[in-house]
């Protein structure tokens, strides 16, 4: 089956990380069947589902440890699917591909808002936050406080190997945050003058533990051991229907030559590489996750995904299933 090119690039983009962070991701896939919908030259309502699937499977194989990506295609597939499965014509299959992806970018972009505004009123006039990565929750959260009058400080992770802490500096800095960027192995020594921590995540497991950028477990245990409170802002949809099921996040591994070059591996060819991008911090590190849903302790986790996935969760994950058994 042939695909606008534009789905193929934005599949590339977030392999390579043009596209990066788990909210962006996921954004990116609803955009992508947007595309498709719009695009599509099936015939017939199975010709198109076909195609529906390949477009999964193939965003499904850019990036694995993002639980935004299958929950964002999860969030499409099903409403699609539930209709085909009622006998619905090929236009109105179309059309509501279109509409549940513009509802889950909308949902996403008011989940910012609303982590934003709840996260603000833990954060308190005075004072100095710390950030890793680059997280759009977690600067939603920053942003929202600062807006309100709070007169914070921010340090900044630079977020080794791939910088995204630049990113982060300049968005902070942008809008008149007073930001210390420092390098990563420098947290501990500065947790002393940290008031909070507050980063994003990648995915939140169904015991609350939190993936999120290499490192941020770390940090949460100098946190821990500084007693300075550590909460991690991140919208439902990041939350991994599949871990209650027993099924652990994958964490990714990315080449080595993000973090040496490649004259470095062939003059020490007995060094190896490794590079993971993601890491868990396990729940007792982490003392509040502020979601749109609301402010909730970590071992509360199960609750938002019952919430979001009901009772018979099994069924629900399947249209990620189908898509990869057909592999
Ligand atoms: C990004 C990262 C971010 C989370 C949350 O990693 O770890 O903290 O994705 O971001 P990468 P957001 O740069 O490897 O994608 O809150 O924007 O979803």
């Amino acid at each position: 089956m042939k695909y606008s090119n534009e789905i193929l690039r934005i599949a590339d983009d977030i392999r390579t990380m043009r596209i990066r962070g788990a909210t962006e991701i996921a954004r990116s896939a609803a955009k992508a069947f947007i595309i498709f919908a719009e695009s599509s030259t099936a015939r017939n309502v199975d010709d198109y589902m076909d195609g529906l699937n390949e477009v999964s499977k193939i965003l499904l194989n850019t990036r694995p440890t993002a639980v935004s990506l299958p929950n964002s295609i999860r969030f499409i597939t099903y409403r699609v699917m539930e209709a085909y499965r009622k006998g619905i014509e090929l236009k109105i299959l179309k059309d509501i591909t279109i509409t549940s992806a513009n509802l889950f970018i909308e949902n996403s972009l008011k989940a910012l808002d609303v982590i934003g505004e709840l996260g603000a009123r833990r954060i308190k006039d005075g004072d100095v936050l710390l950030t890793h990565c680059n997280s759009s929750a977690a600067i939603s959260v920053i942003k929202t406080a600062y807006k309100h009058g709070k007169k914070i400080e921010v340090y900044v992770t630079e977020t080794r190997p791939r910088f995204q802490g630049y990113l982060t500096a300049k968005t902070l800095s942008s809008i008149g945050v007073k930001v210390t960027l420092i390098i990563d192995s420098a947290v501990r020594h500065f947790m002393k003058d940290i008031d909070k921590v507050i980063v994003g995540a990648d995915a939140v497991a169904a015991n609350g533990a939190v993936v999120n950028k290499i490192g941020t477990s770390l940090i949460a245990l100098a946190a821990h051991e500084a007693r300075v409170r550590f909460f991690v802002a991140a919208e439902t949809y990041k939350f991994s229907p599949e871990t209650i099921l027993g099924e652990l996040i994958e964490i990714e591994e990315r080449s080595p030559l993000e973090v040496v070059d490649n004259s470095f591996l062939r003059e020490n060819i007995n060094v190896k590489v490794k590079n993971p991008v993601f890491d868990v911090t396990p729940p007792e590190y982490i003392d509040l996750l502020i979601t749109e849903k609301g402010v909730i302790p970590p071992q509360a986790s199960i609750l938002i995904l019952r919430e979001e996935f009901g009772w018979i969760i099994g069924e629900t994950v399947t249209s990620r299933k189908i898509v990869e058994e057909d592999d």
